[in-house]
């Protein structure tokens, strides 16, 4: 059996490994909508644009409505490795939220979140 401070050391080494620098993680630097946005109509396509190339396999995006009801939203544009483009369902009026999980290839996970509101025209 390994010591408890013998196991303490490690995971305080492990924990030491990992660069104290930001370098590399995905954030979220534009979207389409923008964060806040006052639309007339459904939006298409929202696109989610990053400082850093995102592993594929690992991203999550959910549209989400004002009963909180998450719909998974399926990445269908891998052709730029920073950037996210889904095609929500055609969605009445009402404030969104569109949710976003990704992992950046420096290993570290990102999750956020932009906003729009449909207006009833
Ligand atoms: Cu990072």
């Amino acid at each position: 059996m390994i010591p408890s401070a013998t196991l303490r050391a490690v995971v305080l080494v492990v924990v030491a490994a990992v660069p104290a620098s930001s370098w590399g993680h995905a954030v979220l630097v534009e979207s389409i909508p923008p964060h806040k946005a006052t639309l007339t109509a459904s939006p298409q396509t929202v696109l989610l644009r990053f400082n850093a190339a995102l592993e594929r396999m690992i991203i999550q995006v959910y549209l989400v409505d004002h009963q909180k009801t998450r719909t998974p939203l399926a990445d269908v544009d891998e052709s730029k490795p920073n950037e996210i483009v889904v095609h929500p369902p055609k969605l009445p009026p009402g404030v969104y939220t569109i949710l976003y999980k990704v992992l950046a290839r420096d290993g570290h996970i990102t999750e956020g979140s932009i906003r729009f509101t449909i207006l009833d025209v």
